[in-house]
């Protein structure tokens, strides 16, 4: 907790780091300037655009999850230096570079659920109780101990999206401060966040079930707000630069991890898509929860180009799933 707590005072006090806001801000965001490209040709062997994972069964009830294809492509990582509010200066760590995601991949469409959680792990550590909303409160290590379970119980590679894996899916072809724009009017539509996420009934703020808002333009929903989300990575201030740039897995080694989206409790400015969440892999924190999301690759699946489209315009809401 002390660890999360510098870590958020830090960020307030500089503006610069991520966990942005804390409780009182709103940050903003404008423009990157690359959008999403298109494998140009089709093969044969179109991977299919969903993927779902058996994970057993929760007491009498079959688990399963429900994942996307997400294509291959080129985005612009990272946020402009006007991407600023009356609160915030724009965090350093956030330098714009272009990233290429060699290979489609999938991933969950929703947070992974407390049910979900609870089938393959055998308990459920969240604050805030409710099958259908995401899990929180989990480690690092034990989002991965999550990922190695559901590997060994599919058949498929899943893992933790990488933290330029995440900012694409978010993305999902936006170049703005959100999926669906740059107004903080429309936040409310596609994310929880500290401004509408009070549970009327007990007067507190909480996590809210998983899919109830707008999808990006790629059927994800919940990538900004509701919980915090685990990547693969472990954090570096600077990222990007040469040899960094394609299919970017982050430092070999560190002592914090990364976590992108915001959260209920977080503000407009700590839910755009280029901010950045750091703390230790062990879960030293609790005030904000820990959740996470997995992405999918199994055999044979994904040789061809994504099928996806892959044009989607900032402002889109997206397929339905
Ligand atoms: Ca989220």
């Amino acid at each position: 907790m002390l660890f999360w707590n510098k870590i958020i005072r830090a960020a307030m006090v500089t503006a610069a780091g991520l966990l942005v806001g804390g409780v009182s801000a709103a940050m903003r965001v404008a423009s990157a300037s690359e959008a999403v490209s298109r494998p140009a040709t089709a093969s044969a062997t179109q991977p299919a655009k969903e993927l779902l994972l058996d994970l057993g069964n929760l007491g009498a009830k079959k688990v399963t999850m429900q994942l996307v294809l997400v294509p291959a492509g080129k985005f612009v990582m990272g946020s402009p230096a006007t991407e600023t509010d009356p609160e915030h200066a724009r965090p350093k760590n956030e330098v714009q570079h272009e990233v290429t995601i060699s290979k489609a991949f999938y991933m969950g469409v929703t947070e992974v659920t407390q049910t979900q959680y609870e089938a393959v792990m055998g308990k459920n550590p969240s604050k805030f109780k409710g099958p259908t909303q995401p899990v929180d409160l989990v480690s690092w290590d034990e989002a991965v101990e999550f990922c190695k379970r559901v590997s060994i119980k599919t058949g498929k590679t899943v893992c933790l999206p990488t933290e330029a894996q995440w900012e694409y899916a978010a993305r999902a072809g936006s170049k703005a401060r959100y999926s669906f724009g740059d107004r903080d009017a429309d936040l409310g539509d596609y994310a929880w966040y500290i401004a509408n996420s009070l549970d009327r009934a007990t007067g507190l703020r909480t996590t809210h079930p998983v899919g109830l808002k707008k999808p990006n333009a790629w059927g994800l929903y919940d990538m900004q707000g509701n919980v915090w989300e685990w990547c693969a990575d472990w954090y570096a201030a600077n990222y990007g630069g040469k040899d960094k740039d394609l299919d970017p897995t982050g430092p070999a080694t560190g002592s914090i991890r990364v976590l992108r989206g915001g959260s209920w409790t977080y503000c407009s400015f700590g839910s755009r898509l280029a901010g950045r969440g750091r703390i230790g892999p062990k879960g030293e924190y609790d005030v904000n929860g820990g959740g996470f999301r997995v992405t999918a690759v199994g055999a044979g699946e994904l040789t061809g180009p994504a099928s996806r489209p892959t044009t989607a315009a900032s402002g889109a809401s997206g397929p339905s799933r």
